[in-house]
């Protein structure tokens, strides 16, 4: 079992739970609970992912996305330098210079696990994409 099914079914068992707490508060309605969906990391107003690098790290440094669906990613570079996101598994490469913001384009993946890094300072701005 990987981690992000762990914490899937932490979090489903955590909705269960607020599920319960508001019915005892509250006239039962007889509605089914509505299913849980996968935790996507939220997006801004524009449809974007906004992901910080600050200290030459990825905030978040774990992406989650539909697998299928087309997404964006928008890098907040708040360091003085610029960097590169970089990624082999996504076929991106995108240069962001310091104190600046840059678009990252994600094609529809398949589900699994896609490491990114910034190529500049590739020891610290490490990350992943998880399609699901
Ligand atoms: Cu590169």
């Amino acid at each position: 079992m990987t981690s992000a099914f762990r914490r899937l079914i932490a979090a489903s068992m955590l909705a269960g739970f607020g599920a319960w707490s508001a019915a005892a508060q509250t006239a039962p309605t007889g509605a089914a609970p509505a299913a849980v969906a996968p935790a996507y990391t939220p997006t801004n107003a524009a449809g974007q992912i906004e992901v910080v690098l600050k200290d030459h790290v990825f905030t978040p440094s774990q992406i989650r996305v539909p697998a299928g669906k087309r997404t964006q990613l928008l890098i907040k570079n708040q360091d003085p330098t610029a960097d590169e996101f970089d990624s082999s598994a996504l076929k991106v490469e995108k240069v962001v210079g310091g104190n600046s913001e840059g678009v990252v384009r994600l094609r529809e993946l398949d589900p699994g696990t896609y490491p990114f890094m910034g190529e500049f300072n590739p020891t610290t701005a490490q990350g992943v994409v998880i399609a699901e």
